[in-house]
């Protein structure tokens, strides 16, 4: 009688670490404890109707918007998580104005910098649908034994090592990728582990779902008005018109296209001319894990990942998912009057 053969996120880290030449395991260890503070999240969430952690901290983040008691504690425990690796010198979080630099000797020395969204999604905390963390990790290019310094941050979305997002949803899943494919894992609540449930995940050429905030429509710039009409005509030879699906939490709308195949669109509007999501802790590290699954993430005319980043809480429009799809929603972009 043999038990169900399980791959732990651990177990996975670690295999993959012997095929990265000279990793000593630093960021190994870094994603380990990015794991540990995810599934410390993923309590509080679980049970956030029955302790107090529902509503409102009363506090405004960077973003102007009202932190929730979970983005604030979420924020405590990716940050407290990756000061104890001792592999990350600093962070760029959604909730915090400026960079955070680790002055402890051994952080100082740290080969790494985090960019991350803790609890990205949060408005809809209080009303049980699903919610993510997302991280993005480079080298760090100031030197080691210093503090972190801005320029760490600011660098192009194809220096990243790693990126990733756990979801909370109907399971919590921690999906990740240093450049060789996309993995999955899910938290077997049981063991307590993320258990590799979606190995090389690959996400369809093509696909029958768009995702988008259509309230904005009347803002949108015409290209995508031209595309939401082309979604939603008949045509029975490109399976159209296609579904509309859209949550409003990045994490969910992007973990389902990237399995089932769709597009999410969050453009540029009159009122938001560069749209929402912001270049360092939303768009770099979905980028990576589209393209590293087949897919592709543009800003509707350049690659995300060649965009340099100017400041921290950067915003650029976001057009992500299955390649065929954006790059048919870049050509009524290019040609909206056709
Ligand atoms: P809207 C959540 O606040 C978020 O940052 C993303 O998770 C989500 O995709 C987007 O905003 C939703 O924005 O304007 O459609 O409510």
């Amino acid at each position: 009688m043999t038990g169900y053969k399980i791959t732990t996120l651990n177990e996975f880290i670690i295999r993959r670490q012997a095929n990265i030449p000279y990793a000593k395991g630093e960021l190994s260890n870094l994603l380990h404890h990015i794991g540990i503070a995810a599934k410390v999240v993923n309590k509080k969430v679980n049970k956030a109707g029955l302790v107090d952690v529902l509503g409102e901290a009363g506090a405004i983040n960077v973003q102007g918007e009202t932190q929730q008691k979970l983005d604030v504690f979420a924020d405590m425990q990716f940050t407290a998580a990756l000061r104890n690796s001792s592999e990350c010198c600093g962070i760029a979080s959604e909730e915090n104005q400026e960079i955070i630099t680790f002055d402890d000797e051994l952080s100082l020395d740290g080969k790494y910098i985090v960019c991350m969204d803790p609890l990205d999604g949060s408005s809809n905390i209080d009303v049980n649908v699903s919610i993510g963390t997302i991280f993005s990790v480079y080298r760090r290019i100031s030197p080691r034994g210093e503090k972190a310094q801005l320029g760490d941050f600011l660098q192009k979305g194809n220096e990243q090592i790693a990126a990733g997002y756990i979801i909370y949803g109907s399971s919590t899943m921690l999906v990740y990728t240093t450049g060789l494919g996309v993995n999955g894992f899910t938290l077997d609540t049981g063991i307590g582990e993320f258990c590799l449930s979606h190995p090389n995940i690959k996400t369809p050429e093509n696909g029958g779902i768009y995702s988008l905030n259509e309230g904005n429509y009347n803002k949108f710039p015409d290209g995508v008005k031209k595309y939401i009409k082309y979604c939603q005509e008949k045509d029975s030879e490109t399976n159209r018109p296609y579904s509309a699906r859209y949550i409003g939490s990045l994490v969910a709308d992007f973990h389902r296209n990237l399995m089932k195949g769709g597009i999410f669109i969050y453009p540029e509007t009159e009122s938001a001319p560069n749209g929402k999501l912001r270049l360092l802790y939303e768009c770099n590290p979905m980028a990576f894990l589209a393209e590293q699954a087949g897919g592709k993430a543009t800003d509707g005319d350049t690659r995300i990942m060649d965009l340099q980043p100017e400041t921290l809480h950067q915003r650029v429009p976001l057009y992500t998912g299955s390649k065929q799809m954006v790059e048919n929603v870049e050509g009524f972009l290019a040609n909206p009057n056709e």
